[in-house]
């Protein structure tokens, strides 16, 4: 079965739904809406089976700030894998710093390169190109609303891994960021507002094979 599936968090829900999806899933994104409104205690025990059982736990607060702040916020969140953060706050005394701790933590660090609303401006890009290539972080964020942008972006970062939000509730198709390039689709309302949830994600992971004919 293909597993292509990161599940945006956003919501609190209830651990055994969650613990149902676990097959379908690769990894899980979490980010300000549940770290704020159940805690960071609660929301680990929330994943509690996704940490046990080595799925990815990325935590998406899209870091912007100066080095010492981002990695007093990362050290606080040790119980994920992997941390996002904007390419706009630039190297020096920012970003070298921040991949270099969460290097030591041999944790992943994913920088953003295009955002998925309509306001983001692209004309950016070849400076955020820059700063990523300099990085050289794990992983790309890019969206799946524009799919001319993603598959700049893979040309661009051929080896990198690309995850992409903005399916669903936002517009874009199940599959179409994996036929431009993204190694995995972050989807989080489509799922959680969904009456039947396993019933919905089991039928994004059959459009998703469709489209890439698996
Ligand atoms: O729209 P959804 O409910 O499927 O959730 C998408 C998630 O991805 C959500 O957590 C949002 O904050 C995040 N995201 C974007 O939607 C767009 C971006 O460019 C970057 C992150």
């Amino acid at each position: 079965m293909l597993n292509k599936i990161i599940f945006a968090i956003d919501e609190v829900l209830d651990k055994s739904i969650l613990d149902n999806l676990f097959e379908y899933i690769y990894g899980i994104k979490i980010g300000y809406p549940l770290l704020l409104k159940i805690g960071v205690n609660e929301t680990i025990n929330l994943v509690h089976n996704f940490i046990k059982n080595d799925k990815e736990i990325i935590m998406d607060l899209k870091l912007a700030d100066i080095d010492n702040t981002m990695k007093s916020i990362v050290s606080q969140l040790e119980f994920a894998d992997s941390y996002i953060a904007h390419s706009f706050i630039g190297i020096e005394g920012a970003l070298d710093e921040l991949k270099k701790y969460i290097d030591e933590k041999n944790k992943k660090l994913y920088l953003l390169a295009s955002m998925s609303h309509k306001g983001w401006n692209d004309n950016f890009y070849p400076y955020i190109k820059n700063v990523i290539s300099k990085i050289d972080p794990y992983g790309i964020v890019a969206p799946a609303t524009k799919l001319q942008i993603l598959k700049t972006i893979r040309k661009d970062f051929p080896k990198k891994i690309i995850i992409s939000p903005g399916i669903g509730a936002q517009g874009g198709e199940f599959g179409d960021a994996l036929c431009y390039g993204a190694d995995y689709e972050i989807i989080g309302r489509s799922i959680y507002t969904s009456k039947d949830p396993i019933g919905k994600i089991k039928e994004i992971v059959k459009l998703q094979e469709e489209k890439i004919n698996v």
